[in-house]
């Protein structure tokens, strides 16, 4: 089992971290391989996919439209879109070559990716820089040849030579060995077709208008002041979120310059969603932020993708569906400045016997502030989900998801997210501790 892993600078999944630190120390650049790692047939050759190509950028959305990850029941596969891609590999930083892919030699067709993109990561009380990686993709037809593994040190290799030695990544599935286990929960925006395309439980005509009912959701958002980011508040949101992970999270990145605050969160057509609250009291201030993404998922069991093909999958107890696919928005980062001017009065001080106890009831009082905010104006993301015809909103229960998700009527999906750390190892974190998202 994990003959790969095994090889790796990854904790063992038997393995009980005690004490936080890197598996082993920076390389000299003669421990580095200077070429790329072989490759099982003279039928296949590595490439870089130019970001700046629209061409190669369809290429790869191609690749992962048809090979990306799918749900256990392969009913649903990610379909992240070209534009999407695009914003999610071009980050300020991002080195070209880490943009690993495989051709055929003959056809020129990708067969295979895997990304890094740099980042400022902090875990507990160290920061430091960390690739992310992401996209890993095998095509269908090259599965069980152990060319993941090949994928994974060549862009280790070309990592290192830039000299990083710690990454992070997500998974679906356990491999040695998490540091965070997050659980994915769901809040339908159209239940009829979440139904219809097998993402959610069959219910018969009453049932579903009961649901419906229970599901609904105010036509105009509730936050005064609450508008699309813009230009302007970049400075502003970089602070405040920067400030409100640091104060909540034992994971997060750090948002260093201005640049990345405008290339994460700067709204983009139909990829990107941040909005700010201007504070009603301060003009110009703002006092909050929330932001998410749109990724579709490809209905694997619809009829418009089951005609033409020559032998259909058997279809299971969900059925066929008419729908090409669900239209999904993820929740991406908030931060608020609720937090910020929480004291206890001197009648609460005094209930209190020892320094322990208020602490204690500082973070009571604070977390209860915070929750009632956010379910105010994830309340309100929901709402301008829905006016922008998402079938439904997800998230995992990290940072302070758990605070609105039974208000919200978010329900928990059969999917896990795993955040693993590579060359770092560090005490688990819980779900709620994890203040890093990825897309
Ligand atoms: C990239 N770095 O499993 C790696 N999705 O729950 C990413 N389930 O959509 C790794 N099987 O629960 C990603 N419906 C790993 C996740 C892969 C995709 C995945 C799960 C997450 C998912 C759906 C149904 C899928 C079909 C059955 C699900 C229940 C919905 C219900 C709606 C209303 C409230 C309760 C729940």
């Amino acid at each position: 089992v994990h003959e790969f892993w095994n090889t790796q600078p990854v904790p063992k999944s038997t393995e009980v971290v005690k004490k936080d630190g890197p598996l082993h120390p920076p390389l000299s650049p003669e421990q580095i391989p200077k070429e790329p790692f072989a490759l099982p047939s003279d039928q296949m050759e590595w490439c870089v996919v130019d970001v700046e190509k629209e061409e190669e950028m369809k290429e790869l959305y191609l690749l992962l439209t048809e090979n990306y990850v799918e749900d256990a029941d392969s009913i649903f596969r990610f379909n992240y879109s070209a534009e999407f891609l695009s914003w999610a590999l071009k980050s300020p930083g991002f080195q070209k070559n880490w943009h690993v892919g495989v051709r055929d030699v003959s056809s020129k067709q990708l067969i295979a990716f895997i990304s890094g993109i740099p980042m400022e990561m902090m875990v507990r009380d160290k920061t430091m820089t960390m690739a992310e990686i992401n996209f890993l993709c095998l095509h269908k037809s090259l599965r069980g040849q152990r060319m993941t593994p090949l994928l994974i040190k060549e862009v280790t290799r070309r990592i290192h030579q830039q000299g990083i030695f710690q990454a992070v990544y997500t998974v679906g599935r356990l491999l040695p060995k998490p540091v965070a286990t997050c659980r994915y929960f769901h809040r339908s925006l159209n239940p009829k077709k979440l139904m219809e395309t097998g993402f959610s439980q069959k219910l018969d005509a009453l049932q579903l208008s009961k649901l419906n009912n229970m599901l609904r959701l105010p036509s105009k958002t509730s936050t005064p002041g609450l508008r699309l980011m813009r230009k302007g508040d970049v400075g502003q949101v970089r602070k405040l979120l920067n400030r409100f992970l640091k104060n909540r999270y034992e994971m997060m990145p750090v948002f260093r310059t201005d640049a990345e605050i405008s290339h994460w969160f700067m709204p983009r057509d139909k990829v990107i969603w941040t909005y700010v609250v201007d504070d009603q009291e301060h003009p110009g201030k703002i006092s909050d932020f929330f932001s998410f993404y749109s990724l579709a998922s490809t209905a694997l069991k619809s009829e418009t993708r089951l005609k033409g093909v020559k032998n259909p999958p058997p279809i299971t107890g969900r059925g066929v569906s008419k729908h090409k696919s669900i239209d999904a928005a993820y929740l991406f980062y908030y931060g608020t400045r609720t937090d910020y001017n929480v004291v206890l009065t001197d009648e609460e001080k005094k209930a209190c016997d020892s320094v322990k106890k208020e602490k204690a009831l500082l973070k009571k009082k604070t977390d209860e502030l915070i929750k009632q905010r956010l379910v105010e104006i994830i309340g309100d993301a929901l709402v301008l989900a829905k006016e922008a015809d998402f079938d439904v909103v997800n998230c995992v229960d990290m940072m302070d998801n758990s605070l609105f998700t039974q208000d919200l009527k978010f329900g928990p999906g059969d999917g896990y997210l795993r955040y693993y750390l590579f060359n770092y190892m560090a005490r688990p974190i819980e779900a709620k501790k994890v203040g890093f998202v990825m897309l």
